[in-house]
């Protein structure tokens, strides 16, 4: 053997724990790329999970507003008389379409069945009930007239089960009216 042959013999062997380092610090940079790989795959379920989560408990919250609120309300004209006011009532499947507030006084409920079963609208007033004598079968219009002092009333629907379907609402009377 040469001398160069020696000498490269001997540098081999003399960088090859250095060569070993060099191949097990690439390892380990390999395997913490993999964890945080592995870490952001595991973070990104963990957030979907939180995020469905939360999209959860929101849809929860809105269930749960809707079901404790008094069915579902829309609002039609009221026209101030002097005597009280005339106000548009709008009954569908299932649902009482009418304002939240009108004036006191003599109150005309004109009251129309826009759905596609008989509807009537009942107003508790504390004791005594008022309704239409017969139910309003679908597209027919009836008006209604109650004298209504201020405060809060009951309105629904007495047909069997409607109500509870959502055709039931408070009726906020104002002192601001003909009385
Ligand atoms: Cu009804």
């Amino acid at each position: 053997m040469t001398v160069e042959q020696w000498v490269s013999l001997a540098s081999h062997f003399a960088l090859r724990p250095f060569r070993w380092m060099a191949r097990s610090m690439h390892l380990i940079l390999l395997e913490r790329f993999m964890n945080i790989f592995v870490w952001t795959r595991v973070a990104r379920a963990h957030w979907a999970s939180a995020a469905a989560a939360l999209v959860g408990a929101f849809a929860v919250i809105v269930l749960a507003s809707c079901a404790s609120s008094q069915g579902k309300v829309g609002s039609t004209q009221v026209t101030p008389t002097t005597k009280g006011s005339v106000v548009e009532v709008i009954l569908k499947d299932y649902e009482i379409v009418m304002p939240e507030s009108v004036p006191s006084g003599e109150v005309t409920f004109n009251i129309t069945n826009a759905g596609s079963h008989d509807h009537n609208l009942e107003i508790d007033l504390k004791g005594t009930k008022r309704r239409l004598d017969a139910a309003l079968k679908p597209g027919e219009t009836h008006a209604l007239i109650v004298p209504l002092s201020p405060g809060t009333y009951d309105v629904l629907c007495p047909m069997t089960g409607h109500s509870a379907l959502g055709m039931r609402r408070k009726l906020t009377v104002t002192g601001q009216g003909g009385w």
